[in-house]
């Protein structure tokens, strides 16, 4: 017989959320987790139950006042209407596409970020760093999984470039379609732990997440035909539980969140992920003459002295200034956004 408690420590419930969660409060509203989001709904689990319940708010707030995947609320067990989001332990989001002075929510409170690319042309040093600062700047441990090691003759010098990326990596290089060949991929994410999965369109990650919840019902893509789009793209961002054996009984298992593919990853207000990942370059440049150099062709400069001397990867640093310069020039615009969007609701 399971205790309520279990059964919200199974859903991701942590002190850090029950600190939020006033005990008197318990009466009149419950907490429920988001599973998945639909227009103008959500659908929650909570101890004991499942349910769809409009996602508005009481008050109309701010761009990350939304509810999406992974997200704690407390619900009211009269109306069945959301009472408030509690605040999380991590957030990812994005520009939304189309409309940069919008933000897309992509999960919450996620605690591992498997970031899926294929031992095919996907492969992108580039890319993994990209997806390696946003882990960084959120404060989730990333993994990266190299799908698709049983069309490609040599994956695992892929998975000496992936490592080699950032000290004590994990990169885990499977068969997507293969139970026996993705089950270690199991330990990332035991009861009660929420794993996201992030990457380009076509990699696997839908593929991933059904083979090992073993469901049938999850859509992923045809191979692709010669447009190049699969018809079973995800477009939906949802939850899926995973069901373990431990100690010989099946045990409910962790948290998977699908996410659509990104064809683009935008990086804005990440300047503290890009130093963590580019520690090795950053490092190098505190010992540059100007506080404010800008590493072309100024005297004193570190960075180009080391560059001189062989001891940085030129592709490496030229992969670095691309991120910090897109990160300066994106964060200033999204400042100035904010201000503006500040001022024209002051003035309704
Ligand atoms: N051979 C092989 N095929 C794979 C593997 N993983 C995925 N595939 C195939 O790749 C195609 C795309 O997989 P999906 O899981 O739909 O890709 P996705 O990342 O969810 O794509 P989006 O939802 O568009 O972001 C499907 O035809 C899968 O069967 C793998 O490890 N090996
Ligand atoms: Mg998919
Ligand atoms: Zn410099």
């Amino acid at each position: 017989m399971e205790t309520p408690d279990l059964l919200l420590a199974q859903l991701g419930w942590k002190p850090f959320f029950s600190e939020q969660f006033p005990p008197e409060d318990s009466d009149s509203v419950q907490p429920a987790r988001v599973i998945s989001v639909h227009r103008g709904r959500v659908t929650v689990a909570g101890e004991g139950y499942e349910d769809s319940i409009p996602s508005g708010l009481p008050v109309p707030g701010g761009a990350e006042d939304r509810p999406t995947v992974g997200d704690w609320l407390l619900v009211d067990r009269n109306s069945r209407t959301i009472v408030r989001i509690l605040a999380r332990t991590s957030l990812f989001k994005r520009p939304a596409p189309g409309d940069d002075r919008r933000v897309q929510l992509i999960a919450a409170n996620v605690d591992t970020l498997f970031i899926v690319t294929a031992c095919t042309q996907d492969f992108n040093v580039a890319r993994l760093e990209r997806y390696l600062v946003l882990a960084r700047e959120v404060g989730v441990r990333p993994v990266v999984v190299l799908t698709k090691a049983d069309l490609s003759p040599e994956p695992e010098a892929l998975v000496v470039a992936a490592q080699a990326l950032q000290a004590g990596l994990r990169v885990e290089l499977v068969n997507g379609l293969d139970p026996a060949s993705v089950a270690h991929l199991l330990d990332y994410c035991g009861v009660g732990e929420t794993v996201a999965l992030v990457g380009s369109s076509g990699v696997g990650k839908s593929t991933l997440v059904k083979t090992l919840t073993g469901s049938t019902s999850i859509a992923t893509q045809a191979v692709r035909e010669d447009d190049g789009k699969g018809r079973h793209t995800t477009t939906v961002r949802e939850m899926y539980r995973l069901a373990s054996v431990e100690d010989g009984g099946v045990a409910e298992g962790g948290w998977l969140v699908d996410t659509p593919g990104m064809r683009e990853l935008q990086m804005s207000e990440v300047s503290t992920g890009v130093t963590e990942v580019f520690d090795d370059v950053t490092t190098v440049a505190l010992a540059c003459k100007f506080s404010n150099c800008t590493h072309v062709a100024e005297p004193g400069c570190a960075i180009n002295a080391a560059l001189a001397a062989g001891e940085l990867d030129p592709a490496r640093v030229a992969r670095w200034r691309k991120l910090s310069h897109e990160d300066a020039v994106s964060s200033s615009a999204a400042t100035v956004r904010r201000a503006r969007s500040g001022n024209a609701s002051n003035k309704r």
